[in-house]
């Protein structure tokens, strides 16, 4: 064996080794469909409860668990007194809005729109990309074209609520996303990242956002991004982010909690761990907030924030509740 032909060989075994002593990457956790905890919603902030309450709607009068996520959504990206997502969602620093959203079926397909405008549900547009193109991302000018061809009705989505707080800051042009604008009533940023699990265990995910308010124009965030905002395996679970979307991306957030639950974390473990990386590698993270929530085809549900404030909204067993997520800071 020559030097050169060594090294791949001993390189190869070395990372099968290495993978197969960290990564045991079959173990999925063991599925009882019998289980109480199905079917369970599981979704980002309070107004998680109503997008929660419709795709619990559509489970029961027997629609298909992507229906779930996609409608769940929805309901919150037609609010215009939500300033953080569809209509009403605040403006980038030169007044566009520009929607992300993405979507993860349990067949493991998955859609997604980056920096839409004029388009009241991304989250629709992007499932169509899923259903209709072979691709999996469109943006910008081509989403809202492939929208457009496809029946959506272009709308503006700057409303004059929005507006108001736009102009209140241009004052000071100041960009600097601090923690938690989530918690101030009526303003800023909060994703909607939701994740559905039906009676049988088949798992979608869905995620909708205007991204950080007066963001630079053209800025794409996590929720798009496929690995990032959002994640699902089938076999597994599923996860979503809410937050700074760079510290996610960085650290592609949601395919690295369900790859842990992959390996046997629950869901609450794979959350913490997730935040741990951003801790660990990203000094910004004392600045920031990042949020997770994830569930596993079991049911279970688990959260992690970097900072106190985060909530999440879990409809399970008849219940449709508000659980305060616990933080690292
Ligand atoms: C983003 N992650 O665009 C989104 C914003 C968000 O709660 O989640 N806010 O970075």
């Amino acid at each position: 064996m020559n030097r050169r032909k060594f090294i791949e060989k001993t390189s190869a075994a070395g990372l099968l080794g290495l993978i197969g002593s960290h990564l045991k990457l079959d173990a999925a956790p063991a599925f009882n469909p019998g289980k109480k905890a199905l079917p369970v919603i599981i979704s980002t902030w309070s107004h998680g409860i109503p997008a929660n309450k419709e795709a619990m709607k559509v489970l029961n009068s027997g629609g298909n668990v992507l229906d779930a996520a996609e409608k769940g959504v929805m309901v919150v990206e037609a609010d215009p007194g939500n300033h953080s997502v569809g209509i009403g969602g605040l403006p980038d620093r030169d007044g566009y809005v520009t929607l992300d959203a993405s979507i993860i079926g349990p067949d493991g397909n998955a859609g997604s729109v980056c920096f839409l405008q004029n388009i009241v549900h991304p989250v629709s547009v992007a499932r169509l990309v899923m259903e209709k193109t072979p691709h999996v991302i469109l943006a910008g000018e081509g989403a809202l074209q492939f929208a457009v061809e496809s029946g959506f009705k272009e709308q503006n989505l700057l409303t004059p609520e929005a507006e108001k707080f736009w102009k209140e800051w241009l004052k000071k042009s100041d960009y600097d996303p601090v923690i938690n604008w989530e918690n101030e009533p009526n303003k800023y940023h909060d994703t909607i990242g939701l994740l559905a699990v039906d009676k049988d265990g088949d798992i979608a995910g869905a995620c909708t956002t205007s991204g950080l308010a007066f963001k630079m124009h053209g800025r794409v965030g996590d929720s798009p991004i496929i690995g990032a905002g959002l994640y699902v395996d089938n076999d597994v679970g599923g996860a979503t982010a809410t937050g700074m979307g760079e510290l996610v991306l960085k650290t592609l957030g949601s395919f690295l909690v369900v790859e842990l639950m992959r390996n046997g974390r629950s869901p609450q473990q794979a959350c913490e761990e997730a935040v741990m990386r951003i801790v660990k590698k990203d000094p910004e993270s004392k600045k920031r907030q990042v949020g997770y929530i994830a569930v596993n085809k079991n049911g279970e549900t688990g959260a992690f924030s970097l900072q106190p404030g985060f909530n999440y909204a879990v409809y399970q067993d008849g219940e449709n509740r508000m659980i305060d997520s616990k933080s690292h800071y």
